[in-house]
């Protein structure tokens, strides 16, 4: 048995002295490419990593509601009658969030029976690398399963969306629920937001001798704070102002006229979207056509654009990329929603440890914290476990 399945096993049993119906898992994710898009009906091209939240759940004979976890002393309650949005906060928000949010996608929680859940997870917190809709995946498959309500994973998805913008307050898209739940070993997902028509593509980094490297920068952020809200805004307005109901409808032949018609700040926070989209298609392209070694310059034109044009990188990311390119990572970029968080490094496996030493060297000489470095596989999404 794992870490996690030993001590979710045990947390659910010391909890609510009792054994759990079964155990379900559901990985973090890191953003290869195609950022800030997924709520402007763009493309995006994560993968599931292997990294997970394993969670114990178990049905009750009543209509209660327990969740515990190993990362708070509390245990969470209240009846199924009383979740709503408004009632929840803290951690327990996603999970509870989750099982509102599926009354809002057909489960009838007048008749459903009440749970009890404990959650362990190996998903670094507050990384940009989705320990939250690890969470609300894992449940959200869990639930799926025990209240029998054969909801597809597209529909799981945004279900860990809705629980995410309505009980947690975070205004996020729908990509990293899709990746943590139609993630695939050793590939990555290519997902149109606009139709959710999602294609598992092969990365083929180990027989490129590839690794993805995380930088976790370890400067925190939170959507539901912020920025992020008023990037959102922003890509809002320029759609209005542009006569389209999304930047999904713009390409970048419209960036002539949308440099005449917008304001300076919104005409940069559209052209990222669009030339972000457009780099999406290109990666996927390029990595069908030429293999993973030939997307660096994508990945970092990437970084590019968020930093100087939608204007969500802070200095520790750029100087991550910067050390990482230069010590001969082929391709790097902030990931995830910006303001803190990690990078990504595509990075000859050899010189992982010359790249890791370079950041952590280039960190401490500009007096930043500490900064955490480590390889991420591309893993299958949320899944039962074996009992
Ligand atoms: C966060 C959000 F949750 C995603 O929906 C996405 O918008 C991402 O930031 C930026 O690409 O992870």
């Amino acid at each position: 048995m794992s870490d996690l399945h030993q001590t979710v096993t045990t947390g659910f049993q010391t909890r609510f002295d009792t054994e759990p119906t079964g155990l379900w898992s559901a990985p973090g994710r890191v953003n290869l490419i195609g950022e800030h898009t997924d709520y402007n009906d763009g493309f995006v091209f994560p993968f599931a990593i292997d990294r997970r939240t394993v969670v114990a759940l178990g049905v009750r004979a009543d209509r209660l509601v327990r969740v515990a976890s190993s990362f708070a002393e509390e245990t969470v309650e209240l009846s199924l009658d009383d979740l709503t949005p408004e009632n929840l906060e803290g951690w327990s928000a996603y999970p509870l969030g989750v099982a509102w949010a599926l009354g809002q996608f057909g489960a009838d929680l007048a008749a459903v029976a009440g749970f009890e859940v404990f959650i362990d997870s190996d998903v670094p917190i507050g990384a940009g690398l989705s320990s939250s809709a690890a969470i609300e995946s894992a449940v959200a498959v869990a639930l799926n399963d025990v209240w029998q309500l054969g909801l597809d994973r597209r529909v799981l998805a945004r279900v860990g969306q809705l629980a995410e913008n309505r009980a947690v307050g975070a205004p996020t898209g729908i990509m990293d629920q899709s990746a943590s739940l139609l993630g695939r070993a050793d590939a990555a997902v290519f997902l149109d937001c606009r139709s959710l028509a999602a294609e598992v593509i092969p990365l083929g980094f180990d027989a490129a001798g590839l690794e993805l490297l995380i930088i976790d920068t370890r400067v925190s952020h939170a959507h539901s704070t912020g920025g992020y809200a008023s990037r959102r805004a922003s890509c809002e307005k320029g759609a209005q102002l542009m006569g389209v109901s999304s930047l999904r409808d713009l390409d970048v032949d419209d960036l002539a006229r949308a440099r005449d018609l917008l304001d300076d700040e919104t005409f940069r926070r559209v052209r990222h979207v669009v030339t972000e989209n457009q780099r999406v298609l290109d990666t996927v392209r390029t990595l069908r056509e030429q293999g993973p070694t030939a997307i660096g310059a994508l990945l970092d034109a990437s970084h590019v654009s968020m930093r100087d044009d939608f204007e969500i990188s802070v200095s520790e990311l750029d100087l991550a990329v910067e050390t990482a390119r230069a010590t001969g990572a082929i391709g790097a970029r902030m990931t995830g929603g910006g303001f803190g968080g990690a990078a990504i490094a595509l990075t000859p496996h050899a010189l992982i440890p010359a790249v890791t030493a370079a950041v952590t060297a280039a960190f401490a000489a500009r007096g930043f914290g500490t900064p955490d470095l480590f390889v991420v596989r591309a893993a299958d999404g949320a899944a039962r476990e074996q009992d």
